[in-house]
């Protein structure tokens, strides 16, 4: 059977996170969040971790060598997965190269690009209703929220036309109960 693999696209505070937990569920998918990953090696303050924390917490991207390395790194500890839940990533146009190759190599292609369409201002006001409890840094205040959707919109929102091109792009609005986004993203992916 082929696999389901699918990049969960969006700004942040677009509900990337949340909607990938259901999603793995119910398709049994592995899900692979470039900033969970980061964050975890910021945790166990690897040479990586030290490298990555400064950009993260001032709203920089990280450098497309290592987040292009680390997921690697962790498609091959699950090759035998059902599928993947690309969240966060890919996110410049090195990155979406960088994946097709990998996922072509295996004739394991990305199936969809489901896109979380959410208007600026509704996104700074989840960011920083998370940064409250999060302890993230870059949710405590309103001027790293802007710069981080700012880098989305010069960045990463390009990569819809990467993926509008290959026929995958789906834009899913993402205003509303998180129950009703599930619904929509299921539908999508028919
Ligand atoms: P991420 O961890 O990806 O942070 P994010 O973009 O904020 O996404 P996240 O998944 O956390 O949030 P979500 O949209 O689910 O990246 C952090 C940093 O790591 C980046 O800035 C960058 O520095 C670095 N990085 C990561 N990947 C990289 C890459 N590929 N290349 C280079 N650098 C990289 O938002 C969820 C919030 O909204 C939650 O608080 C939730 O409660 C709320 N929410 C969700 N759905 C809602 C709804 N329907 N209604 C109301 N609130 C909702």
């Amino acid at each position: 059977m082929s696999k389901l693999n699918i990049v969960l696209f969006g700004p942040p505070g677009a509900g990337k996170g949340t909607q990938s937990e259901f999603l793995i569920k119910q398709y049994d998918l592995v899900h692979l969040s470039t900033g969970d990953l980061l964050r975890a090696e910021i945790k166990a303050e690897t040479e990586l971790g030290l490298a990555a924390r400064e950009l993260m917490d001032q709203g920089e991207l990280v450098a497309d060598h290592i987040v292009i390395g680390m997921i690697r790194n962790k498609m091959e500890a699950f090759n035998d997965a059902a599928g993947f839940i690309f969240d966060g990533f890919p996110r410049t146009e090195a990155q979406a190269k960088a994946l097709d190759a990998m996922l072509n190599a295996k004739s394991e292609p990305i199936v969809a690009m489901l896109s979380l369409e959410v208007p600026d201002e509704e996104l700074v006001k989840r960011l920083l209703e998370r940064g409250k409890s999060s302890g993230r840094v870059d949710d405590q205040d309103e001027v790293t929220a802007r710069k981080r959707i700012s880098v989305y919109a010069k960045e990463t929102a390009p990569l819809k036309e990467y993926y509008k091109a290959q026929g995958k792009y789906k834009a899913i609005d993402g205003v509303g109960s998180i129950a009703d986004i599930t619904g929509r993203l299921t539908k999508a992916l028919g």
